[in-house]
């Protein structure tokens, strides 16, 4: 290892749930590269990997459980709840390594010359506190630099919890070296930024020691303002890369780490089809990549005409969600007009005729807005079933800066400045008791059931397949009450 070197860390996650559906810290992963670009020696712990020797160990097994599409489970130790989550009949947990396989990895390496810690969801803050807290007692007086989505969100807050030395609210790749430029000495960080998206250099992958997937952005940003969303505070303006870089990259990446599972955590993927998505999987198609791609984040489902959908089956797109949040036309004003249930069937109609299954495809629905009746929930819900596909709740998690934190907040739904561990999407923040949680409890349920019908083959809501299978589905039912304690 090259001296002087820079320490990058992912924290754990603190929640109630998490699971790896392609979790990659990538905005770190994009600063690290930036940096080795320059010259700087960077090095990596990310306490979510699940391919660690020592946890392995611990695990009693030879090689980590990865599952279908390179996801899988975090270690799982459970803690106590902090104290403003107690009502929640639920066990807290911390995802990641146990905490003496961190401290030891810091301490069997030399005094970094500085720390790059990154934050994920703005309530899962406990992570990264607690990492800076043993960064400052194993190698005191290293500076600490603090970035990342709480970073950009809640920076007072984040300043007055973490104390890092700086703090960089959005994109951080210029602005840290900026910053190390003065700690390294090395003047020649600071020169030469790039103005062009594509300019800047593919994530760090390099730094993990066995990447079970790919994760990219082929965009950065969002046109649209939904009311409930950040993504405008954390990337003020909305860019697109060229179509023949994005497809470059994928093919020498996924090449380089051996992988053919690819995510993109773009906000707007699809935006301007013609121009970018569709040269970009027709190189694709035309290279013979035999890729698999997955969409976490929500598609704009607009945009699926036939020949997107073909395109997106010719790629090998397996995991495609697409963003419905609410049947209801107010609703469906307020957040931004993105989608209408008319175009959300013809996306699905073009995906079906492209060679999917219905059951194959996913969408979002939003649930728990400041105001929002649970019917209107339902009716999305029933909306969603009739069309075949797989339902994923979101649940809503107030954002500051958003138009819905405002809203939750006059509606005397938070308290003025709330701890944003009470934002937290499991809880269902609106009405803190336990009774609203079990009612959401209960929809959430009843999704599921929904969902495990089409996977037999079986419409719940129609009677007429009322028969076997559904009994069967209720079975299976019973069991998911394990995790409700
Ligand atoms: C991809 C994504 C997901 C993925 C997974 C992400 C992951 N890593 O696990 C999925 C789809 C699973 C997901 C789920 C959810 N998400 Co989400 N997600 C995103 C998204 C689109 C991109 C995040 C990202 O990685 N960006 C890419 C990189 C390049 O950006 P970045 O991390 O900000 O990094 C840059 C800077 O921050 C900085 N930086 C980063 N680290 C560091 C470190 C240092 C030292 C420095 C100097 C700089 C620096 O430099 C980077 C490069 O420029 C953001 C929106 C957005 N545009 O950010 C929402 C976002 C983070 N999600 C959000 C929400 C609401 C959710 C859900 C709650 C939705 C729901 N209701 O179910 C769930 C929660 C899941 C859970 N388990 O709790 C909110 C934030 C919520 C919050 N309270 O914090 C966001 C902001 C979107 C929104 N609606 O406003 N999400
Ligand atoms: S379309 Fe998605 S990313 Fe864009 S503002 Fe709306 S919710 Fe946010």
């Amino acid at each position: 290892m090259k001296s002087p070197y820079i320490l990058c860390i992912n924290p754990w996650i603190f929640d109630f749930a998490a699971y790896d559906h392609w979790s990659k810290p990538l905005g770190l992963l994009y600063v690290a590269a930036y940096l080795q670009q320059r010259g700087v020696a960077v090095e990596l712990i990310d306490c979510l990997d699940k391919h660690h020797p020592e946890l392995l160990k611990r695990q009693g097994r030879g090689e980590a459980k990865i599952s279908k599409y390179g996801i899988g489970q975090f270690h799982r130790e459970v803690v106590p709840t902090p104290e403003p989550l107690r009502y929640m009949p639920r066990q807290f947990a911390r995802y990641g390594w146990p905490e003496d396989i961190f401290i030891n990895e810091l301490r069997q390496r030399p005094r970094p010359a500085a720390i790059l810690l990154t934050s994920g969801m703005t309530y899962w803050y406990p992570g990264p506190m607690r990492v800076a807290e043993i960064c400052r007692e194993v190698f005191p007086g290293v500076p600490l630099l603090l970035g990342g989505i709480y970073a950009s969100l809640m920076p007072e807050h984040a300043r007055e919890n973490l104390q890092p030395d700086f703090l960089v609210s959005g994109p951080g790749e210029i602005e840290a070296a900026n910053i190390l430029a003065d700690i390294l000495k090395q003047p020649h960080l600071r020169e030469a930024h790039p103005q062009d998206i594509d300019d800047f250099p593919y994530p760090a992958f390099d730094l993990y020691r066995h990447p079970d997937y790919y994760v990219t952005m082929a965009s950065r940003g969002c046109p649209f303002r939904c009311t409930f969303c950040a993504t405008y505070k954390i990337d003020e303006k909305f860019s697109q890369r060229r179509p023949e870089a994005v497809a470059e990259e994928l093919v020498r990446q996924t090449r380089r780490y051996r992988v053919r599972d690819v995510a993109f955590y773009d906000d707007a993927l699809l935006m301007q089809p013609e121009k970018r998505i569709k040269p970009i999987l027709r190189e694709l198609i035309a290279r013979k990549q035999a890729l698999r791609f997955h969409t976490p984040n929500g598609l704009h489902a607009r945009f699926i005409d036939e020949e997107l959908a073909a395109l997106m089956y010719a790629s090998g797109f397996k995991t495609i969600r697409l963003s419905l949040e609410s049947v209801a036309k107010e609703r469906r004003r307020d957040i931004h007009n993105k989608i209408t249930p008319g175009e959300m069937t013809r996306a699905v109609e073009n995906l079906v005729r492209a060679g999917y299954r219905p059951r194959d495809l996913q969408t979002y629905i939003i649930m728990g807005l400041p105001g929002q009746p649970l019917e209107e929930v339902l009716e999305t819900i029933l909306y969603a079933n009739s069309l075949g596909i797989h339902i994923r709740l979101a649940s809503f998690s107030p954002i500051p800066g958003t138009v819905d934190y405002q809203r939750a907040i006059e509606k005397g739904f938070l308290p003025e400045d709330p701890d944003p561990l009470i934002t937290n999407t499991t809880v269902i923040p609106m009405e803190r008791t336990r009774e609203a949680y079990e009612r959401y409890y209960q929809i959430s349920q009843f999704t599921r059931m929904l969902n495990e019908g089409l996977k037999l083959g079986v419409n719940m809501l129609n009677p007429p397949a009322l028969r076997d299978e559904l009994m069967r589905a209720f079975e299976r039912v019973k069991g998911w009450g394990e995790d409700y304690k």
